[in-house]
């Protein structure tokens, strides 16, 4: 079976003529070859096969004439009608071993009836000396012989390792099959033949999950200033189980390796730091099939809260006060404390600053001030706030301790009756009742009650 010229163009079209080339005697001989040659009674080279239609064999002297009458021989056989198809696949198995799978079936309608199937390995262009190389045979699985009746098929199952001439050369590997009368020698009818090339179509599941690419239900998001969550879309896959794998992509982060779970919390992580995550999913088949990576997002983790509010220098027109904590990256990006201050007066507060100590100046003296205060991280996710304190600034109509109402140096009950004159009159003889205005909001009111009490009580203390 030598033809060289078939499968490369002319009027043949490539994939659907199978020829096996066989060298019985010299390079590249082989047993089954030989085996082959003495089915057909092979007397000598070139010599070519029409299974069913004609044999021919011999050169005419002329190629260009031998292709003409080769020609012929197809067309011939091409017109017969047939009841046999055949499909196959090729799985990879380990290394350079595949499983192939050829489903030999009957057409409903067809007629029924015993085929031998054989199923072999050629390479292309093989041997590589000489040049009539086209689809040498390599290695064949054992025939089998089936009755197959209308309607019905019989699945060929054969695992193939190649030699490393193939495996050197994938492209050139090509598995052919054919279904042929069962005979003791040719000729011999074939019913049907095909090839399959490389890269083999695969049986099975060969679809990865859903959706593909991958994408996110919810892209990664602060928790707090250690942990970041993250939800993957539900994939899903004719072949289950599905799994997800959660990658780092930037920052010192960690990949989450192949879990079942679609969300995904990273943990042990940084404040107030940058990270980036893509994702994706695999089915259950062995090797996986995967779709593709979801874009990667990025988000930054929480910036500290802070735990308290302290206040530095005091004077007539100006007040230090600082976010107490430690703030990560507080000069990165859009990071910053806001200073919120009641009444917003003066210059330096109710602004976002990437510092923990602000001087907030051109204040009132004598007047108390309430501060509250909240951090916001790099992407302007913000803490809950903290406060509020209030502070008073020094100064004012009150020239003694605010408290000391009746003006006599101290801060205790003699200072009772002037504190309650002020609160009902708003004024009293030796009273000053600026000095009555002990907590915020500056002006006397019921908030100062409490405040005077608490005083009185710390006096006492
Ligand atoms: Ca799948
Ligand atoms: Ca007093
Ligand atoms: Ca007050």
């Amino acid at each position: 079976m030598l033809v060289n010229e078939y499968g490369v163009g002319g009027s043949v079209e490539p994939g659907t003529l199978a020829f096996v080339q066989i060298h019985p005697w010299g390079g590249g001989a082989t047993t089954w070859g030989s085996n082959r040659a003495t089915f057909y009674s092979v007397p000598g080279t070139p010599m070519n096969w029409w299974d069913g239609v004609r044999l021919d064999y011999g050169g005419s002297g002329s190629t260009s004439g031998d292709y003409d009458r080769y020609r012929t021989s197809l067309g011939i056989r091409g017109g017969v009608a047939t009841d046999v198809t055949i499909e196959m696949t090729g799985n990879p198995v380990t290394g350079s071993t595949y499983n192939i799978i050829a489903t030999v079936c009957v057409e409903g309608g067809g007629t029924g009836k015993t085929m031998r199937i054989y199923v072999v390995q050629v390479l292309d262009y093989w041997p590589f000396t000489p040049t009539y190389h086209r689809n040498g045979f390599k290695q064949a699985a054992n025939t089998e012989d089936h009755y197959i009746g209308a309607g019905q098929c019989q699945v060929i199952d054969h695992d193939f390792t190649f030699d490393t001439d193939s495996w050197n050369n994938q492209s050139d590997i090509k598995i052919i099959a054919w279904a042929q009368e069962p005979l003791a020698s040719g000729p011999a009818d074939v019913y049907q033949a095909a090839v399959m090339t490389w890269p083999f179509p695969q049986a099975g599941d060969q679809t990865p999950p859903e959706p593909h690419p991958m994408t996110w239900d919810t892209t990664p998001e602060p928790v707090s200033t250690t942990e970041i969550t993250m939800t993957a879309t539900e994939a899903t896959d004719e072949t289950p189980p599905v799994e997800y794998y959660f990658r780092c992509e930037l920052g010192d982060c960690t990949t989450s390796g192949w879990v079942a779970d679609r969300v995904y919390n990273d943990t042990g992580l940084l404040a107030n730091t940058e990270y980036a995550y893509k994702v994706r999913a695999q089915d259950g088949v062995e090797p996986p099939n995967r779709n593709a990576w979801s874009p990667t997002e990025s988000t930054f983790t929480h910036i500290e809260t802070p735990t308290g509010i302290s206040f530095g220098t005091i004077t007539d027109n100006t007040i230090e006060v600082t976010a107490d904590g430690s703030f990560t990256n507080l000069a990165v990006g859009d990071s910053g404390i806001y200073f919120e201050m009641t009444p917003d007066e003066g210059t330096g507060a109710n602004v976002w600053e990437q510092s923990q100590t602000i001087t907030v100046s051109g204040l009132t003296p004598g007047t108390w001030y309430t501060f509250e205060v909240q951090a916001r991280n790099q992407g302007q996710a913000t803490t809950p706030w903290v406060g509020p304190v209030s502070v008073r600034t020094t100064g004012g109509s009150c020239g003694y301790d605010p408290g000391d109402v009746n003006q006599d140096g101290y801060v205790d009950g003699e200072d009772i009756q002037c504190f309650t004159e002020c609160l009902i009159y708003s004024s009293g003889v030796g009273c000053d009742c600026d000095c009555a205005d002990v907590a915020a909001p500056s002006g006397l009111d019921m908030d100062d009650v409490s405040a005077f009490v608490s005083l009185l009580l710390a006096s006492v203390g």
